[in-house]
């Protein structure tokens, strides 16, 4: 008896388990894109996630709402770019001839945290 009582536990922590990771892989499948917006606000990136097409610009708005130093600078690991938002205003950075990857975009204390999919 106990061991179907394990089992049921077991199947049902699995399917917690795949549940979440479905529903996580759904919320970052979006669409490519060649331009967002990206709210800066309450210590995170909305969205945290963008999806490019390999070889191609993409334009970032980001809207700062923040004005804590903390949001004040946008780091792109691996693409050696990085730029200064201005607060209350829109700050447009463009991202020329991307190369294929998975690139994180933070703040300069890594706090805001972003990642680029360049495929
Ligand atoms: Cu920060």
């Amino acid at each position: 008896m106990t061991i179907f009582i394990n089992l049921a536990g077991l199947i049902l922590m699995a399917l917690v388990v795949w549940w979440f990771w479905l529903s996580h892989r759904k919320s970052t499948a979006q669409a490519t894109t060649q331009e967002a917006t990206i709210i800066v606000e309450d210590g995170v990136y909305s969205p945290a996630s963008i999806r490019a097409r390999a070889g191609q610009s993409l334009t970032l708005h980001f809207d700062r709402r923040d004005p804590s130093p903390c949001a004040e600078q946008v780091i792109f690991q691996g693409l050696d770019t990085s730029e200064f938002l201005e607060t209350d205003s829109i700050t447009t950075l463009t991202l020329n001839n991307l190369p294929q990857g998975k690139y994180r975009f933070t703040c300069q204390m890594q706090m805001y945290q972003g990642t680029l999919f360049v495929e």
